[in-house]
């Protein structure tokens, strides 16, 4: 603020002030808080409320929820809240029936080091956090029911967590229905025999440990002894979507090691495939669609039985089985259970020195292999490095179509966990294989030609042809060739030979793996589930749950050397033998027994997977969500197949966890009848960041944004010269506005429309203090042309305003509704300040109706003041349930029409364009088009007939 604004706002008695915001909000908002005036009403339960509410159509808004972090909020936090709150404001003035709220994701890691470092317990610090939090939030004005916010710490929540968990292991995946069952239509099948059990036995005839584990085939949450992320820097297991590409935790950055511990896991896998189709009904960014798909991997392709002498046979998973007759050698998984069944005592006659890596036999080679691997993290072993590392097993396996006997390698680019573990390799055709084969000297056969004139003979060769754009060669015997054939022609008759002959068959494999679900944490959801002596798992009773976090003196995790992979977790819940050693009657007929409980507790994600449903009917205490509450806000309608939430917004760095684990929690509550919606956003929207300015010394260490001086474009700290870039807002960078700093300068309504005007809500921007003021005096003005800065009386006068201010008035109400629908607060901002200067310019005082309508296109965007001057124009009424303006059509001057962007001879747009256009601004809106670029899929243009203003016709080359 420059001074002589500052003198001349002390001599306007009446002026919009910060002091004066300052007032209005404080004022409004213990206003709303009080009359509960952004309260939804549910259809029944003990949120019903006004049935004419509940008779609109409704839209449930929702954000993605904060973790109530030390720091607080800085000013790019709220962007998506300021922007959802916008849009709901607007929605529930056109009509709708609007939940709005926002909760807490207080588990989790970050709050539970944050609570180490400090010494306090994770609960006070967390709820101290969210205490800050919740005000700071609240200062902004924000249109929330209050009522259905919570925290998913609270035991009335978690118990819910922990119910849906009970559920989840309480089932099994039917894939012939497709879809979850409860675990006990399992049992009955296995009683009556319908379903034999594995080893054939009858079911009453096995062990309660037998049959444990026979249904831990089957549950979808399942403890398991494969191998895990062990991060002994973090002292926990991680989920793989915890991992990053560098093999590191993605908290922490420590490394992180393959180990075999008994670990929960959900069987997300068996939700691959609908997981996969459903995406197509949602609306969301094509980006975020892409990388779950990628993160779920579907590979069609086929399996193939390579026997192996006294071994049976090794199966692989390739996607190239056209290449089978260039199969010359195998790779095992260093892990893979086979190789102690294959390698013989001693290395064959006349093994190839540089297949023993120098090992005196076999078992000695594999041995030292397997360590060195279990070193490596999977994105180690998978990166394309030239020098590819492996031993023989001394083991030779058949090729099933050419008949050769090829060598059983093991190698680490060969991972356990993806398709069988077991891979045959083509060296001719596989970048990864022809590598290994040039290293081990091993041979490559040609069979799918080269396009590229390089010839088929293999020695000449730099790399490996690995095109599928060719046809085969060199593949034939007595019974099946497929020379000539292209690559899909070629799949298909060896999938049909190898099927055929019952030594493979065609399938589909995903690269999707199982959720890894349980943490060696305290600040987590407990599991409720304890063991009993034979060391059998068995879910506690609805009757016990929440099963309460215990109070523990030692919340700490045991943490490690971060390079020690020989180390392992302990759990601080294991500490308390107390807690963890119970005698319990679980009401299942054998009365009280003696238990162990177990110690790990649910990741941080758990408590997310759900949120939206507590919104809904958040005081249940008999059940998740009563159905019809449900279905009122979430269930399936017109253009939205699966239901869920109307709008989501948050960041798009959540692509695969959260929004893929929410998505399969969905399922399985729905496929349990619990839920009617199978999805749980069906909107989907990604904010772009509030980036900052990082200004750095010459030693690279960050100085403090606020104490930087500019001059003639260079900047300066303390006299010394510093660097200047883009980067994040943080503490850590010094360069974090908070809110309350600009709440103390301009107040909230300045704060949320520069938010909202500073660019596209999904693109991301730089915050710039010193350009906030230009919003707090599109205020001033508007406040101006209302209210005497001299008097504090309202100007507004009861005659008809003139035709250009009602054409200006009505292209602003048509052009702001449109904006605001479409989520683009920042034109829907300029079109305001548009009116506001045509009706500052045009001087005198402003019409009533065209004060009010100018309140009213305000309100979403700056609801304190549009309440203040609404309440001054003589309402009795809140602004926040008024009717937003509609355009008289006669006024909005530039009247569009509908043209038709057709492909060849199909409807793929439908741009609505001003009568004038020309022919070369329609060409461009129809190519820019996201439909049309996205039926022409990269495709080049052949034509464009453009018969402005009404059609345009592509042919596409
Ligand atoms: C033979 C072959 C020939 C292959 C060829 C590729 C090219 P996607 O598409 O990701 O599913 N593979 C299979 N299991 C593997 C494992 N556990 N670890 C590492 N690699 C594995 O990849 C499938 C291909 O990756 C499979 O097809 C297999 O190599 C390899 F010219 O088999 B292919």
């Amino acid at each position: 603020m420059s001074e002589t604004n500052t003198a001349a706002e002390t001599a306007a008695p009446h002026r919009y002030t910060a002091a004066m915001a300052a007032d209005i909000e404080a004022r409004w908002q213990d206003f709303w808080d009080a009359e509960g005036t952004y309260e939804a009403p549910n259809p029944t339960g003990d949120l019903a409320g006004d049935p004419e509410l509940v008779a609109r159509p409704k839209k449930f808004i929702m954000d993605m929820f904060p973790y109530p972090s030390g720091a607080g909020l800085h000013v790019g936090h709220p962007l998506g809240y300021i922007a959802t709150d916008v849009y709901a404001r607007h929605q529930r003035m056109t009509g709708h029936n609007v939940l709005h709220t926002l909760g807490f994701d207080a588990f989790g890691l970050p709050a539970e080091q944050y609570a180490v470092q400090t010494g306090t317990h994770p609960r006070a610090s967390t709820e101290a956090n969210m205490e800050n939090m919740r005000l700071q939030l609240r200062r902004l004005g924000l249109g929330h029911d209050n009522r259905r916010s919570f925290a998913t710490i609270e035991a009335e929540y978690y118990k819910w967590t922990q119910w849906i968990f009970l559920q989840i292991f309480n089932s099994w995946y039917d894939t012939e229905a497709g879809r979850a069952r409860p675990i006990a239509e399992l049992v009955a099948q296995f009683e009556s025999g319908s379903r034999a059990t594995p080893d054939g036995r009858d079911w009453s005839a096995l062990s309660a440990a037998e049959r444990a584990d026979v249904l831990g085939e089957y549950r979808l949450a399942y403890a398991s002894d494969a191998p895990v992320n062990w991060s002994p820097g973090l002292g926990t297991v991680l989920a793989n979507e915890e991992v990053t590409a560098d093999g590191r935790s993605e908290r922490g950055n420590f490394p992180v090691f393959k180990a075999k511990l008994r670990q929960w896991n959900m069987r997300i896998t068996a939700y691959a495939d609908r997981l996969l189709d459903d995406l197509d009904g949602l609306d969301w960014p094509e980006a975020i669609k892409l990388q779950q798909r990628n993160w779920i991997g579907r590979s069609e392709g086929a399996r193939v039985d390579f026997p192996v002498d006294g071994a049976g046979a090794v199966t692989v998973f390739t996607t190239r089985q056209d290449t089978l007759f260039g199969a010359t050698y195998m790779v095992l998984a260093p892990e893979h259970e086979l190789v102690e069944r294959i390698i013989p005592a001693a290395w064959p006659e006349g093994t190839h020195p540089v297949w023993t890596g120098g090992h005196a036999s076999p078992a000695e080679a594999v041995t030292a292999y397997r360590k060195q691997a279990a070193a490596k993290s999977d994105v180690e072993r998978q990166a394309e490095a030239k020098d590819k590392t492996g031993v023989f097993t001394g083991a030779y396996a058949t090729n099933p179509v050419s008949g050769e006997k090829v060598p059983v390698f093991i190698a680490d680019y060969v991972l356990m966990g993806y398709g069988t573990g077991a891979i045959m390799a083509v060296p001719a055709h596989d970048t990864r294989d022809f590598a290994f084969a040039r290293a081990f000297e091993l041979p490559m056969r040609c069979v799918v030609e080269p396009s590229d004139g390089r010839g088929t003979d293999t020695t000449t060769w730099d790399d490996a042809f690995a095109s599928h754009d060719a046809k085969l060669v060199n593949s034939s015997n007595e019974e099946v060739s497929l020379d000539g054939l292209g690559v899909v022609a070629a799949k298909a008759r060896i999938t049909g030979w190898l099927e055929e002959h019952g030594v493979g068959e065609g399938t589909v494999n995903f690269r999707l793996r199982d959720w890894l679900f349980s943490r060696q944490r305290y600040w987590g959801e407990p599991f409720p589930i304890v063991y009993d002596e034979e060391g059998i798992a068995h879910p506690l009773p609805e009757s016990m749950l929440p099963l309460e976090l215990p109070e523990v003196e030692d919340y700490s995790p045991r943490t490690f050397d971060p390079e020690d992979a020989d180390t392992q977790p302990e759990t601080p819940l294991s500490r308390n033998a107390d807690w963890v050693h119970v005698t319990l009657d679980l009401g299942d007929g054998n009365g009280p027994r003696k238990y162990r409980r177990e110690t790990n507790t649910m990741p941080n994600w758990a408590g997310s997977c759900w949120y939206e449903l507590r919104y809904l009917d958040p005081h249940n205490s008999e059940k998740l969500v009563d159905p019809a509450i449900e279905q009122y806000w979430m269930g399936p309608r017109e253009g939205q197949p699966t239901g869920g939430v109307d709008l989501y917004v948050g960041g798009a760095e959540h692509a695969v966890l959260h929004l893929l684990y929410a998505r399969f929690w969905s399922k399985v509550l729905h496929d349990l009848g619990h839920i009617s919606s199978a999805e749980p956003f069906h909107k989907l929207y990604n904010q772009g960041m509030i980036q900052a300015f990082v200004y750095r010394d010459s030693r690279g260490i960050a100085v403090p944004a606020a104490e930087v001086e500019e001059r003639d474009g260079a900047y300066y700290h303390q006299g010394e010269k510093v660097s200047r870039v883009l980067g994040k807002m943080g503490k850590s960078l010094k360069n974090a506005v908070t809110p309350d700093e600009i709440f103390g300068e301009y107040g909230a309504d300045t704060l949320r429309l520069y938010e909202m005007a500073m660019g596209p809500l999904d693109v991301s921007r730089p915050w710039d203090t010193r350009a906030v003021v230009g919003q707090y005096r599109l205020l001033q003005r508007l406040w101006r042309n209302i209210v005497d800065e001299e008097t504090g009386e309202v100007t507004v006068v009861d005659t008809e305003p003139g035709e250009d201010t009602l054409r200006a008035l009505h292209k602003a109400i048509d052009g702001v509704g449109q904006d605001m629908a479409g989520m683009r607060f920042n034109t829907a901002i300029a079109k305001v300040t548009e009116l506001n200067n045509h009706l500052t310019k045009a001087g005198g005082p402003l019409s009533r109706s065209v004060a009010e309508s100018l309140v009213l296109l305000v309100a979403p965007l700056a609801p304190h003041v549009a309440e203040e001057l609404w309440r001054r124009l003589g309402h009795t009424e809140s602004v926040v349930h008024q009717d937003f303006p509609v355009a008289d059509p006669a006024y909005v001057v530039d009247e569009t029409v509908t043209c038709v962007v057709q492909i060849k001879g199909k409807v793929r747009a439908r741009l609505e364009i001003s009568p004038s256009i020309t022919d070369e601004e329609l060409e461009a809106m129809a190519l820019a088009d996201e439909g049309v670029v996205a039926a022409l899929g990269g495709a080049g243009i052949r034509k464009v007939i453009v018969r402005a203003p009404k059609l345009v016709n592509i042919v596409p080359a």
